[in-house]
C-alpha cells in the first residue's frame, strides 16, 4: 500500500465513495476527517467512532489545514471553498486516483477504463463478464456502484471500471490497457457551465497514458486527442469493428464474426456496445471465440431498452434509464415498429436541449405522450401530435385503449425521474407492471 501517514487527509462525501476512501486510509492507521454539506448524509451512521466529521458546510478551516483532500464525485471541483484550497496548494483527488495509485504498483494488473455519455453500465457490465468467462480474474465497479477502492481485496488480474466524468476529473494516474469513450452528448450540463465541450474535456482525461484506445468512429469528440497512441475505432458501419448495412452481422477487423440474430441483446446502440467490448477484449488478448460467445448470450440489463412485454403482437418497451436526449435518440434508431409508435416521454429534463428529437417525432406512425415536470416543454417539440398528461401512468391508460397489432410502447423519457419516482428503477417497474396488466386486460 501507498503510504499516508503522517498526513492530514480530508474527505469530502459520505457516500459510498467516502466510505470506501475512509476503510483506505483506516486500513493503513490514517485517521481522515470527513465533511459532507448535506446534514444526514446517507453513509453517516455507517462512520467508523474515531472518525471527526462536519456536516452542513464545507469547513474551510480544515480545507485548508489538509496535506490532501479526497473529493467524492457528487461534490464540483469549481465549488469555491475547493479552489482556495486548490489555490493554497492543497492537493486533491479522488478515489479513483487512489485506486490507480495502489494498482500502478503492482505487477501484471490491467485495467480497462470505460466512460461515454451513455452505454456505460452494459459495455463495463459485459466486459465483466467477457473477462470472467475467459478463466481471468476480474474485478468490477466504478461509477457502476462498486466503490474502485473496495475491488483491491478481490486481488484480480483485470478490473474492468466504469468512470463518470466526474471521476475522471479527480484522477491524475491512470494507465489504462484500454480505454474508451463509447460516445459524448449533453448531461450533466449543471456541472459544466461551459458546456459539451467541457464535459468531453473530462472525459478525454481517460485516454491519458493508455495502452489502447477505442472510441466512436462516428462521434468526433470520442477520438483521442493525441493520435500518437495506440488506437482502434467502432462504428455502425466504419471502423475496425463496425456493422453491415441492415444491421445484421458484426463485423471485426474485415471479418464477419456473428450474426445479430444470434445475440439476445436488442438495437443498434446495444450492437455498437457489443463491437466496443470486442474491441476491448480483442486488445486484451481474450480468445476471440470465447468472447463472442458471451457477447451473444449477454442479456442486457433491465430498464435498458428491454422488451418487457409482448402480447398480442404489442411490444412494451421499458428504457427507464434512457435520462438524456442522447440515450432517446439511441432508443428511436434502434427502435423496429410495423405499426403505430407510442413514444412516452417526462420527467425532469435537467435543462437540456430537447430539439434534436424534433426529427424523429415528424414521423407519421409516431404518437408522443409527455407527462411529468417537463412536459410542456416537451410537448413542444411535436405539438399537433402530442398529447400531455400529469402521470407515466396516465398516460399508459389512454395508450391502452388505443394499441393494436404491429405497435410499439416505447418508454424512453429523455428525462431524470426524481420529479415523480425514487429513481428510474421504479418508473421502469411501473411501465413494466402496467404494461403486463393493460396487455393481459387487451386479451379478455
Ligand atoms: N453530496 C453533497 N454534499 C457532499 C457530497 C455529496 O450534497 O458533500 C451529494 C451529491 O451532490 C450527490 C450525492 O450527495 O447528489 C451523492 O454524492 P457522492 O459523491 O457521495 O456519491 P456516492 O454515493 O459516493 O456515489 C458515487 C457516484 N455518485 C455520483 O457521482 C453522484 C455513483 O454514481 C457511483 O456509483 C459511486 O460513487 C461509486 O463509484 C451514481 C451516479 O449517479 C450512480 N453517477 C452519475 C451518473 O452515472 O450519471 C455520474
Ligand atoms: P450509462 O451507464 O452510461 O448510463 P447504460 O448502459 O446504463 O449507460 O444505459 C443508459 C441508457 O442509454 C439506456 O437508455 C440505454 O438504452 C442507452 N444506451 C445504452 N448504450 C447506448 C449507446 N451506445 N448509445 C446511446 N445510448 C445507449
Amino acid at each position: 500500500m501507498i503510504s499516508y501517514q503522517g498526513k492530514n487527509v480530508v474527505i469530502i462525501g459520505l457516500g459510498i465513495t467516502g466510505l470506501s476512501c475512509v476503510d483506505y486510509f483506516l486500513a493503513q492507521n490514517v485517521i481522515p476527517k470527513v465533511i459532507d454539506t448535506r446534514l444526514k448524509p446517507q453513509g453517516l451512521e455507517l462512520l467508523d467512532s474515531r472518525i471527526e466529521y462536519h456536516l452542513g458546510d464545507l469547513k474551510l478551516d480544515w480545507l485548508l489545514d489538509a496535506d490532501l483532500i479526497i473529493a467524492s464525485p457528487g461534490i464540483a471541483l469549481s465549488t469555491p471553498q475547493l479552489q482556495q484550497a486548490a489555490n493554497q496548494g492543497v492537493e486533491i483527488i479522488g478515489d479513483i486516483e487512489l485506486f490507480c495509485r495502489e494498482v500502478n504498483k503492482q505487477a501484471n494488473k490491467q485495467v480497462v477504463a470505460i466512460t461515454g455519455a451513455n452505454g456505460k453500465t452494459t459495455v463495463t457490465t459485459l466486459v465483466g463478464d467477457i473477462v470472467k468467462s475467459s478463466g481471468i480474474k476480474v474485478g468490477v465497479g466504478g461509477n457502476i456502484g462498486e466503490p474502485a477502492l473496495s475491488l483491491l481485496k478481490q486481488n484480480a488480474d483485470v478490473y474492468v471500471l466504469e468512470l463518470s466524468s466526474f471521476q475522471l476529473e479527480t484522477t491524475y494516474s491512470l494507465q489504462a490497457t484500454v480505454a474508451t469513450i463509447l460516445n459524448i452528448s449533453e448531461d450533466h450540463m449543471d456541472r459544466y457551465p461551459l458546456g459539451l465541450m467541457q464535459y468531453a474535456q473530462a472525459k478525454q482525461r481517460i485516454y491519458h497514458n493508455a495502452k489502447y484506445c477505442v472510441f466512436n468512429q462516428d462521434d468526433k469528440l470520442t477520438i483521442p486527442e493525441s493520435n500518437e497512441q495506440n488506437c482502434v475505432s467502432f462504428g455502425v458501419n466504419k471502423g475496425d469493428y463496425h456493422l453491415d448495412n441492415n444491421c445484421e452481422h458484426l463485423i471485426a477487423q474485415n471479418e464477419v464474426v456473428l450474426s445479430t440474430k444470434e445475440m439476445k441483446l436488442i438495437g443498434r446502440h446495444n450492437y455498437l456496445n457489443a463491437l466496443a467490448a470486442l474491441a476491448i477484449s480483442d486488445r486484451l488478448g481474450i480468445p476471440r471465440a470465447s468472447s463472442l460467445a458471451t457477447i451473444a448470450t449477454f442479456q442486457g440489463l433491465a430498464h435498458r431498452f428491454e422488451l418487457v412485454y409482448e402480447q398480442n403482437g404489442v411490444k412494451w418497451i421499458n428504457d427507464s434509464k434512457a435520462t438524456n436526449v442522447g440515450s432517446t435518440e439511441a432508443a428511436l434508431n434502434s427502435v423496429v415498429c410495423q405499426g403505430k409508435l407510442y413514444l412516452l416521454l417526462g420527467g425532469d429534463g435537467k435543462s437540456a436541449d430537447f430539439t434534436p428529437l424534433i426529427p424523429y417525432l415528424q414521423n407519421n406512425q409516431i404518437e408522443v405522450f409527455c407527462f411529468g415536470r417537463d412536459r410542456q416543454l416537451l410537448a413542444k417539440l411535436a405539438p399537433s401530435k402530442t398529447t400531455m398528461t400529469e402521470t407515466m401512468a396516465d398516460a399508459m391508460q389512454l395508450i391502452a385503449n388505443k394499441v393494436k397489432v404491429d405497435d410499439v410502447v416505447l418508454l424512453s423519457p429523455a428525462c431524470a425521474s426524481l420529479d415523480q419516482f425514487k429513481n428510474y428503477i421504479e418508473r421502469g417497474n411501473q411501465f413494466a407492471q402496467l404494461a403486463k396488466q393493460y396487455a393481459q386486460r387487451s386479451e379478455k
